[in-house]
């Protein structure tokens, strides 16, 4: 097993430099991946670092709709998404199409779209956000009605924070969304003054048993943060790696074991090593639509 690493890492290593290529991994990345990265981060800071750094290759450990983001704001640059099949079912709600129509019946709100979404669809909003920014973007907008595109839990958790009107995408993160009440109660029996972390894209009753909600940035800087040595983890179970790694004498808990996303655990070092050797699979996205994404995520930038 470690030969094994160890073997693929000097690969990936020598192959990494011949063409030139930058690894990003997301927080939610398996520990060998995460690993073998040169930045690890949430998708829209490692969306950032993409259009910075100097690199002529980004391999992008995540999902497709991250890659694509990396894609439109660094067209210039060959992007790698190790594995094809990564997708996001939560992207995957929403379809340009049926934002397009949605559209039609609130002509005066404003189009506000969480970064886990296609291309498309950034395409026809007016702005991006993320879990971290989303309360700051809406509440800095003009228009007083807002239409949340496509996490309805993001969306109720913005809702409660500002005075505009919200209206939701009946969307959500499959993953997140099937953390109970049950479970948070039960965490706080088995953990008694521990406090309890989740992630906006759980559900509002979730969120509002919780102590705190924050973006996967959010939870890791409360964990370095905080005083307590003990904390229970309501997101991906691939962010216990990062939070141990960089708080080793602190304890974490996953708040459900159903927190764990198929997607975000089909990129290994295998497929890290294959990409860069054929330099496949390859996302672009077309000009029409990467430019109107592009000023959906610009905007976003500005504002945060
Ligand atoms: O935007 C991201 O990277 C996701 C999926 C979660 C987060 O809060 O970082």
């Amino acid at each position: 097993m470690e030969e094994r690493r160890a073997v693929l890492m000097e690969k990936i290593q020598k192959m990494k430099k011949k063409c030139n290529a930058v690894i990003l991994a997301h927080n939610y990345q398996i520990d060998e991946v995460q690993d073998a990265a040169d930045h690890v981060g949430d998708s829209f800071a490692l969306s950032r670092i993409a259009a910075q750094v100097e690199a002529d290759v980004i391999v992008f450990c995540g999902v497709h709709f991250m890659a694509e983001g990396a894609a439109i704001l660094a067209p210039e640059k060959t992007v790698l998404l190790p594995d094809i099949q990564a997708g996001c079912p939560l992207a995957d709600m929403v379809t340009a199409e049926a934002l397009r129509e949605k559209k039609k019946m609130h002509p005066h709100a404003a189009v506000v779209t969480y970064v886990n979404s296609s291309a498309e669809v950034k395409a026809e909003s007016d702005v991006c956000v993320t879990s971290s920014n989303a309360v700051n973007v809406v509440n800095s907008l003009d228009a007083e009605e807002v239409l949340f595109v496509p996490d309805k839990n993001l969306g109720s958790f913005v809702a409660d924070r500002t005075a505009k009107k919200v209206i939701l995408w009946d969307g959500y993160c499959i993953t997140h969304h099937r953390v109970t009440l049950e479970e948070v109660h039960a965490a706080r029996e088995a953990h008694p003054g521990t406090p309890i972390v989740v992630h906006p894209e759980c559900t509002p009753e979730v969120v509002k048993a919780s102590d705190h909600a924050f973006s996967t940035g959010g939870i890791l800087k409360f964990a370095r943060e905080t005083d307590h040595r003990k904390l229970i983890i309501g997101t991906e179970m691939g962010l216990l790696y990062r939070l141990k790694k960089e708080n080793p004498h602190k304890q974490f808990y996953l708040l459900s074991q159903a927190l764990i996303c198929p997607n975000m655990k089909y990129t290994n070092l295998e497929k890290i090593a294959a990409s860069l050797e054929t330099l496949q699979p390859r996302i672009t996205v077309p000009e029409e639509i990467r430019e109107p994404a592009r000023l959906a995520l610009e905007r976003m930038l500005s504002i945060a």
